[in-house]
C-alpha cells in the first residue's frame, strides 16, 4: 500500500504544480457556459492552476491568449477552437515551446501532430440522429424544414449539417427549404427564424433543426409571436440537451435533443497528466457519448437535476 501511495504522491503534487492555459470561444450558449464551470470545477479537484481567457466568440482573441499562455510558459493549453481554420502559426508556437494543446469540443483542419488529443462528440453522429429522429416522426409524410445552422466555419456547424442530410437521405417526402446561420445563440435563433416564418410562411414550415438547442430556444420564441404552437405546429429537434430543452420538451414545445456532456474537460485533463507525469500518449480523438432525448423521457425530472450544474 506505501509503495502505490508513494507512487501517486509524485503525480498528485505534479497536479498541484500545474499551470494550465484555456482558451474558451466565449458565453454565446447555456451549453458553453456549462463547459466552463464544469472545466473550473475539473481543475480545481485537480489542483491545477487555471488561467481563463473568454474570446467573446473572436478567433484572433483565441490567438492572442494562446500567445499570451505561451510566453508565461504554462504547462498545457486547452482550446474550444471557435472556428476550423486558421489554427497552423499558433499551434506550431505552442509546439515549438513544447506545450500541449488539447482541444475541447470542436476539431481543427490542422495536422495532427500539433494537438495532443481533441475531447469532442461524433458531431456528424449527433446529426445523423436528428434526421434519423425526424425521418421516424414524419414517416412518409411530406415535410418542410428549416436549420439554423450553428457558427459558420465550425465544425459543430458543418459536421452537424452534413450528418442531418445523411440522416434524411433517401426519404424524399422530407426537404431543407431554409439554411442559415443563427451563429449558436438564442437572439440570432429568434431572428433567423422569423426571417424562415416571413419567407415560408409558417404554414408551410413543418420542421425547424437547430444545430444547439438555444438557437432553438431562440426559435420557440418567434414561432409563438407568429401564433403557431411549437413543438406541433412546427417539430422541433436540436442537439445540447441543456436544462430549457428539457424544459420546452415537457411542456410540449419542443420534441426531441442529443445530448452533449459539458465535460470535456475531465478527461482532457486526464490525458494531460498522464502525458505530462510519464509520456503517455493518448488517441488524437477521446469521443463523448451522446444520447437522444425525446417527449418518451422524464424530461421535468432531468430539468430538475441539470438546473444547477452551472448552464
Ligand atoms: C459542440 C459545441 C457547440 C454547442 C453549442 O461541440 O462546440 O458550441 O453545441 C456551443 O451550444 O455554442
Amino acid at each position: 500500500l506505501l509503495a502505490s501511495t508513494l507512487a501517486i504522491a509524485p503525480i498528485a503534487a505534479m497536479a498541484a504544480d500545474l499551470t494550465i492555459g484555456f482558451s474558451q470561444i466565449g458565453s454565446e450558449s447555456g451549453w458553453r457556459a456549462a463547459e466552463t464551470t464544469v472545466t473550473k470545477q475539473e481543475a480545481e479537484k485537480r489542483g491545477i492552476d487555471l488561467k481563463f481567457a473568454d474570446a467573446q466568440q473572436k478567433q484572433e482573441n483565441q490567438i492572442k491568449a494562446i500567445r499570451s499562455f505561451i510566453a508565461q510558459g504554462v504547462d498545457a493549453i486547452l482550446v474550444a477552437p471557435v472556428v476550423a481554420t486558421g489554427w497552423d502559426e499558433v499551434l506550431e508556437e505552442a509546439k515549438d515551446a513544447d506545450i500541449p494543446v488539447v482541444l475541447l469540443d470542436r476539431t481543427v483542419d490542422a495536422d495532427k501532430s500539433l494537438y495532443l488529443t481533441a475531447v469532442t462528440s461524433d458531431l456528424v453522429h449527433e446529426g445523423r440522429v436528428a434526421g434519423e429522429w425526424l425521418v421516424s416522426e414524419m414517416g412518409d409524410q411530406d415535410c418542410r424544414i428549416v436549420e439554423l445552422q450553428g457558427t459558420t466555419g465550425s465544425s459543430p456547424a458543418i459536421d452537424r449539417k452534413k450528418g442531418f442530410e445523411e440522416g434524411i437521405a433517401g426519404h424524399d417526402n422530407l426537404q431543407i427549404v431554409r439554411s442559415q446561420t443563427g451563429d449558436f445563440t438564442r437572439a440570432q435563433g429568434k431572428v433567423v427564424m422569423e426571417s424562415f416564418l416571413k419567407a415560408e410562411g409558417g404554414e408551410n414550415i413543418c420542421a425547424l433543426y437547430a444545430h444547439n438547442d438555444d438557437m432553438a430556444v431562440g426559435a420557440i420564441q418567434a414561432i409563438k409571436e407568429a401564433g403557431l404552437k411549437p413543438g406541433e405546429d412546427i417539430k422541433i429537434v436540436a442537439i445540447d440537451a441543456v436544462p430549457d430543452a428539457h424544459k420546452a420538451i415537457a411542456e410540449g414545445e419542443m420534441n426531441a435533443t442529443i445530448e452533449l456532456t459539458p465535460n470535456m474537460a475531465g478527461p482532457a485533463l486526464d490525458a494531460l497528466e498522464a502525458y505530462l507525469a510519464s509520456g503517455t500518449e493518448p488517441e488524437k480523438w477521446i469521443q463523448t457519448e451522446s444520447k437522444l432525448f425525446t417527449s418518451e423521457d422524464d424530461n421535468q425530472a432531468i430539468y430538475d437535476m441539470k438546473k444547477d450544474l452551472g448552464y
